[in-house]
């Protein structure tokens, strides 16, 4: 019955995902479940997922033929008021295949687009071929596949969906000339077919961004998180001095200001073999001994206070993102109330969603957007939530891990969004979004001075989780 099922499917195109195929042939009559299915959708996506059908089902509030919304994944809970909504830890699967990297990036088009549908500029949107057929203005929605400048100046996108792709063209006449489409993003495009249906002139690009809201509702939190990025302890330059002037402070006044939580967003420790002759910029050339140095440091932190530390490119876990909280022998050496997360990930404390994320793709956002450098780390999170992804780009310095699901799309509207790594301080706000660059404990290196970058140490960014206020205290 199951295979005589699939087959008739197949045979008019139609690919059920594993989940999404036990679910129909529960159904009393599955061929006509899914061809009632099919009818309901903007377009016939490549492989029918469950959550293709909860769109159709659910949105006419017909609980009988409606998957019941996925358990949530399990929670893990940690002391005081944190709680990891989303991390990669304990979930990875991925063996880096061409099958794996497919579906990744099936994942992300489908999230993203997902968002996409629902704005209102692109109500009507139809699928690639499709629109090459149509002889009027189309709306579609695509995943980039590469970006290029023409000999005439004018810029060439080839984008793709389930269906096909197609170039599409935005003329070096056009306003939109300047605009910064990252290879591997998810964007909507409204615009013309050429006469001979082989390409689409570009008249507006429609990004998922987020929505405008007044942000932050106050609330009755007494509680401040404070945000500590990039330690690199183990490194010549560590300020130490100035790392126990703030513990001082920490100790001393942290109380008045209800410090509870303390959020450190990546490159806990420098690691070894990060960038050519680093060995001769660390102070602790073993790894674990860093690690053991920091544990040290960190009991001096007061018990009151809940630590949540996420891996960098220096921490000692794989590279590629999403990267899992950091393995147990070293999460041994650390006091036990330590929470270890992934990177990034999503947390909720006192009732605020905080996504936190180390940032390493801002190396390749400030190489792929124009007008992006590494002083303005701030300016490249909004390009992040205008893309709704933390790192459009594949193939570029920062690795990615093909999993199941795309950890880098921004799905859930954070409270607050918080990065590292470029080791600079500042805050800001985005559509009612707190943005938070996190500094360092780091004084600049021979290695950044050879680049010429110039290090914003030892400052503290502070959030109010009831009022949402933000500050920068300095050391
Ligand atoms: O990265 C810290 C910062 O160092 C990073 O955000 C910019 C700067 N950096 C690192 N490598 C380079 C290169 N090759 N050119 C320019 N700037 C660079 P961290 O992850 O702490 O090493
Ligand atoms: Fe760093
Ligand atoms: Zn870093």
């Amino acid at each position: 019955m199951r295979n005589k099922v699939l087959e008739a499917l197949c045979d008019e195109g139609i690919f059920l995902a594993p989940e999404a195929a036990d679910f129909v042939l529960n159904q009393d009559n599955p061929l006509g479940y899914v061809r009632t299915a099919i009818e309901s959708m903007p377009q016939l996506p490549l492989v029918i997922t469950l959550q293709d059908l909860r769109d159709v089902f659910c949105e006419k509030g017909d609980a009988r033929v409606c998957p019941a919304t996925a358990a949530p994944e399990p929670r893990k809970l940690c002391r005081g008021e944190v709680k990891v909504l989303k991390d990669i830890t304990g979930n990875s699967t991925c063996e880096g295949n061409i099958i794996d990297f497919a579906r990744y990036f099936n994942d992300r088009f489908q999230t993203i687009k997902r968002i996409l549908v629902r704005r209102r500029e692109l109500v009507g949107c139809v699928s690639i071929p499709k629109a090459l057929t149509l002889d009027r203005e189309v709306k579609f929605i695509g995943l980039v596949n590469e970006v290029r400048t023409t000999k005439n100046g004018h810029k060439m996108i080839e984008i793709e969906d389930e269906e096909g792709k197609c170039p599409a063209l935005i003329l070096k006449s056009s306003s939109l000339i300047d605009e910064s489409v990252i290879q591997d993003e998810v964007i909507g495009i409204i615009g013309k077919t050429s006469k001979k249906g082989e390409m689409i002139i570009v008249e507006e690009i429609v990004r998922p961004d987020v929505p405008i809201t007044g942000g932050m509702a106050p609330s009755d939190s007494s509680s401040t998180v404070a945000f500590i990025s990039d330690i690199h302890m183990g490194s010549k330059t560590f300020l130490r001095d100035r790392w126990l002037n703030m513990i001082k402070w920490v100790r001393t006044e942290g109380a008045n200001i209800g410090l509870n939580y303390i959020v450190v967003p990546g490159d806990c420790v420098d690691g070894i073999g990060i960038y050519p002759d680093q060995e001769e910029e660390l102070e602790i050339e073993d790894v674990f001994e860093q690690y053991h140095a920091l544990a040290e440091l960190m009991k001096d932190i007061p018990d009151g206070i809940q630590v949540v530390m996420q891996p960098g490119n220096h921490d000692a876990v794989r590279l590629a993102e999403p990267q899992p909280a950091l393995p147990d022998q070293i999460v041994e050496m650390f006091d036990s109330s330590i929470m270890m997360v992934g990177n990034p990930c999503y947390l909720q404390i006192e009732g605020r969603t905080i996504l936190s994320y180390h940032g390493r793709s801002m190396d390749d956002l400030v190489n792929s957007v124009q007008g992006l450098s590494y002083n303005l780390p701030l300016d490249a999170m909004r390009e992040m939530l205008r893309r709704r992804h933390m790192a459009s780009l594949y193939g570029g310095k920062t690795p990615l891990a093909p999993e199941k699901k795309d950890y880098l799309v921004i799905d859930t509207v954070p409270d607050i969004f918080v990065t590292g790594h470029v080791h600079g301080a500042g805050i800001a706000e985005y559509r009612g979004i707190r943005l938070i660059n996190a500094s360092t404990w780091q004084d600049q290196t021979s290695f950044q001075r050879m680049h010429n970058f110039n290090p914003d140490p030892a400052k503290v960014p502070l959030v109010h989780l009831g009022t949402g206020k933000c500050s920068i205290k300095a050391f």
